[in-house]
């Protein structure tokens, strides 16, 4: 093998990303929906979708979950697990949800009312207890809380709320769990949210336990913010837990990995690469995650696009010459540091992804072998009757 083939092989072999059970679901925009008769109806068809994806990619082998989304039914989490199982993929990050229900009209653990609060907080020590069954070790956290007008509440009143509740969140954590707190500018709450930065995450994760750690959603921050450098300081804190993975062109756009600022997702990986080779190749657990709602394209579709460009920037960030760069850096050279990086992002890395695909059987375009199989259209077919069967809206033919 090359040299190139070789980092790229290794640095493919520990590289996953988990999909999210809602990116296979009929999602829209505040505006409306369009169906689409492939959209999963159900959880079992959602670890179905989240198989194939594994199986032609061979990268993701865990579904991240939305507790009131995915299991509607809590006498049925072992069937939920089983299915999984027969798909060949496992239950990964367990996301609890205090944000739909009325009651959180003025937030979850950061609302003025006390029985609010401990409503919020045992449906989260609930989704803890709820890993510990599945066998999930992350818990993912995020919060709609925050005010829409100035005033509304005391925002050092909420902080202190937020810190009650994860202080106890995190009490509940086995040994092996690790609480993922996810922070996001605006939106639901337009005046101020409660955990709007990377710093408030840090200081509420810091504060609930050595467990617990910050979340990057990489749409969940002011245009032109530098994301790679927050990455580079949780590194070096150790207190980088997970991503969701998406990208975006004005907010939190959920747009697929890569389709707009490929270069930045470069940057992100090379920070933790670069982090990783100044530890002799040893890399700090990260949970990778996708976070995308696919209103538009084919979901498996955009599945396996995100999955498949996720791996291939995650291959061309390993190529970076560590060793020339720091030399470059420690003379001041700031064009050929800044080229060492340029290199490895214009490398034609699709060759060694192709021979790693082959050396684990694995199709070559997984998206063509996903074409090939007529997946698509056999799921279609069969959930659209089952649509019908069920009395839902089957929608547009959009396909
Ligand atoms: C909120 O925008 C978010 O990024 C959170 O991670 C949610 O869990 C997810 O999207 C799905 O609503
Ligand atoms: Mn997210």
């Amino acid at each position: 093998m090359s040299s190139i083939n070789v980092l790229i092989h290794n640095a493919l072999e520990h590289f996953s990303i988990e999909t999210p059970s809602w990116g296979y679901a009929d999602t829209g925009t505040r505006f409306g929906k369009f169906h689409q008769p492939a959209a999963a109806i159900d959880m079992a068809d959602k670890l179905a979708d989240a198989g194939q994806v594994h199986r032609l990619t061979g990268c993701c082998p865990s579904v991240a979950t939305h507790v009131l989304w995915d299991f509607p039914d809590m006498s049925k989490v072992s069937e939920v697990a089983a299915a999984a199982t027969a798909n060949g993929v496992r239950i990964g990050s367990i996301n609890p949800n205090v944000f739909q229900d009325q009651e959180y009209k003025l937030g979850s653990v950061g609302n003025p009312s006390e029985a609010t609060r401990a409503q919020a907080t045992k449906h989260i020590c609930d989704c803890i207890d709820l890993g510990k069954e599945l066998h999930s070790h992350a818990v993912s956290l995020w919060f709609a809380d925050g005010t829409n007008y100035p005033g509304q509440d005391s925002i050092r009143a909420r902080k202190h709320r937020f810190e009650y509740a994860l202080r106890e969140a995190h009490s509940r954590l086995d040994a092996d769990q690790v609480l993922l707190v996810e922070y996001k500018p605006f939106e639901p709450a337009f005046y101020q949210t409660d955990i709007a930065d990377w710093g408030m995450a840090y200081m509420l994760a810091k504060t609930a336990g050595p467990q617990a750690k910050v979340l990057v959603d990489t749409g969940h921050h002011y245009l032109s913010q530098n994301i790679e450098q927050i990455v580079a300081w949780l590194l070096d804190e150790n207190m980088l837990g997970g991503f969701h993975f998406n990208d975006r062109r004005y907010a939190d756009d959920d747009l697929t990995l890569g389709s707009i600022d490929p270069y930045q997702i470069f940057r992100i990986f090379f920070e933790i690469h670069f982090y990783a080779w100044e530890r002799g190749g040893v890399y700090p657990h990260i949970e990778y995650m996708i976070d995308q709602s696919h209103n538009l394209k084919p979901k498996i579709e955009a599945m396996i696009q995100t999955v498949t460009t996720a791996q291939e920037l995650y291959a061309k960030a390993s190529l970076v010459d560590f060793e020339a760069l720091i030399a470059h850096q420690a003379a001041g050279c700031i064009i050929d540091a800044e080229m060492c990086l340029k290199k490895a992002f214009n490398t034609d890395v699709s060759a060694a992804i192709q021979a790693w695909r082959h050396s684990h059987d694995l199709p070559a375009d997984p998206l063509q072998a996903h074409r090939d199989s007529n997946y698509e259209a056999i799921v279609a077919a069969e959930r659209t009757q089952r649509r019908i069967d069920l009395g839902l809206n089957t929608g547009s033919s959009y396909a």
